[in-house]
């Protein structure tokens, strides 16, 4: 064997690049991989390709750097694609590694391998390879680590042939590579001037503003301005306290429903956020008649689209920075807050207002909420406030199967932290083997199992797809799931709830938790 290895290369790399923790399910064509793994390495198991991405996209929103994955040939990357897809879409930095069959072996289709491994996570990759020599394996994990964590960031694959980790291979040198855009410096102006000559300005806050630590920056910038702040449409971080005086409430996906929100509005500033992300058809225009679009976005593509108006592609943080540079604007008035909501009163059932309500008061102010729960989404917009920054994630992609593994993933990241994962029963059975990880890591997060015992997101929207009213939706009951039962079978504390009355210290008890715990709340 070579006195120095493939192996050993992408191994100094991975520790170079701070990638000691090692998401993964195995297979055959990985294991010369885990040969003498290093003891400073630790190996992340998920029992699901779906749960390994999830956890490593966790991991690397929460850490800001790239993760690393390692996924069985063609079958462990197919399983693995629909996370694959929210983590392009989260741009979150992943160095995907897959397993490939033998080099010797290929020209007779072996068991296992991947006929067209470079196309088969395309187009949710930013970039894809398998090597052409064994040689130029550590040089394509760098590449990948590189091109991941360059914005707009995103997942970068590498299919390795299970022969090339014997192979002699030479060390590759760490870089600095950094390639955060300031913006054209007229276009800041443009953008400025506009702001300045307002009267009534909105600013869409959208995902960006949160993965590019930029919170601070448009807080200052919204109240120099006194701005009305919205939550971009289906967006997976928040990127703007929403107890703020400014703070107006939420975009629903829905073009004429953005536009009567925004109506008085004569310039509507996007920050970090496409304008505008739609989930159902719309006609008309994109914004109020007579006001003006502006936006800062650090992807070119969604630049490109954007329907109206002026838009900066460059980092948000850089950009905020040169906006806030430029001298402080006439005074406006205060704008119209966000209207109060009335306070929930126990019902028979539990509500799910209630419930976020109940969580609210009962939560640490440093916890970290983790969503998947479709139809729970504006009940906790309205009720469970998000302050913080780093305070609340959920998929920018609206692919189920992301919010419990990325959980687990972004505790893993931040120890100490309290997680408390919002999991619809729907979307929990996507990826319910993250229990198990939970469990073997002893990460001490809360999960909340809204369990409606239904896809009430689809029965919800049947109506808007010409259902009549009250008309059944096939494939939309799921009875019978006991999800306590789940839990305890894979090592979770576990109670379940579903009276009104007990709420509260069932709560409680698996907030104050020093173990990972599933409360199976039973909502109306
Ligand atoms: C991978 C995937 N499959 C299917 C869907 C379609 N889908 C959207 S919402 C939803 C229901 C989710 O159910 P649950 O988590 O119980 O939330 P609820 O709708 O009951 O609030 C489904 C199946 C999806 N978004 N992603
Ligand atoms: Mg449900």
């Amino acid at each position: 064997m070579a006195a120095y290895t493939v192996r050993d290369s992408v191994i100094d790399l991975m520790r170079g690049f701070g990638g000691t923790k090692l998401f993964g399910n195995p297979g055959s064509t990985e294991l010369p991989l885990f040969r003498n793994f290093p003891s400073d390495f630790r190996y992340v198991l998920g029992l699901h390709e779906g749960v390994v991405v999830g956890m490593a996209e966790g991991y690397a929103q929460a850490t800001r750097n790239a993760s690393f994955v390692s996924l069985h040939s063609a079958a462990g990357v197919g399983n693995a694609m629909g996370v694959i897809f929210t983590a392009y879409k989260n741009r979150t930095p992943m160095v995907i590694m897959a397993g490939q069959q033998a080099r010797s072996i290929l020209p007779f289709d072996p068991f296992l391998f991947s006929a067209n491994a470079v196309e088969l996570p395309k187009p949710y990759v930013k970039w894809s390879v398998e090597p052409a020599r064994a040689a130029d394996v550590p040089l394509a994990i760098a590449r990948a680590y590189y091109i991941a964590m360059t914005p707009p960031r995103g997942p970068a694959f590498v299919s390795i042939p299970a022969d090339d980790w014997d192979r002699p291979a030479e060390r590759v040198p760490r870089r600095v590579v950094s390639s955060e855009l300031r913006p054209e410096p007229d276009v800041i102006d443009r953008i400025g001037a506009a702001l300045d000559a307002s009267e009534r300005p909105a600013f869409v806050t959208g995902s960006a503003i949160d993965r590019d630590n930029a919170w601070d920056a448009v807080v200052e910038l919204a109240e120099r301005h006194n701005a009305r702040v919205w939550g971009a449409p289906m967006a997976g971080r928040c990127g703007f306290p929403e107890d703020h005086r400014l703070f107006a409430g939420f975009l629903p996906p829905m073009r004429e429903k953005i536009v009567g929100l925004l109506e008085g509005q004569d310039l509507i500033f996007a920050i970090g956020a496409p304008a505008f992300t739609y989930h159902v058809e719309g006609a008309g225009p994109h914004i109020p008649v007579g006001a003006k679009l502006v936006q800062l976005i650090d992807d070119p593509n969604i630049a490109a689209w954007t329907p109206v108006g002026v838009a900066a592609v460059s980092s948000i943080r850089l950009g905020l920075i040169d906006l806030l540079a430029r001298p402080a604007p006439a005074p406006r008035p205060e704008p119209q807050g966000r209207a109060a909501r009335a306070r929930v009163k126990p019902s028979e059932r539990i509500s799910v207002a209630y419930l976020m309500q109940t969580l609210t008061e009962l939560r640490d102010p440093g916890a970290i909420i983790v969503e998947e729960a479709p139809t729970a989404r504006t009940p906790m917009q309205a009720y469970l406030p998000i302050t913080r920054s780093e305070g609340y994630f959920t998929m920018d992609s609206g692919g189920l199967g992301y919010g419990m593994p990325a959980a687990v993933g972004i505790a893993l990241a931040k120890p100490g932290a309290r997680v408390i994962g919002l999991i619809g029963d729907g979307s929990a059975m996507y990826s319910i083997q993250a229990l198990w990880s939970v469990a073997r890591l002893e990460l001490p997060i809360a999960f909340i199992i809204l369990n409606n015992r239904r896809y009430a997101a689809l029965q919800d929207f049947a109506p808007a797809f010409g259902f009549a009213e009250g008309e059944a939706v096939v494939g939309t009951e799921l009875p019978a799931i006991d999800f306590v039962a789940l839990a305890k079978s894979m090592g979770c504390a576990a109670t379940r709830v579903d009276e009104p009355g007990r709420l509260r210290a069932s709560l409680s008890h698996a907030l104050r938790a020093d173990v990972p715990t599933l409360l199976e709340v039973l909502v109306e």
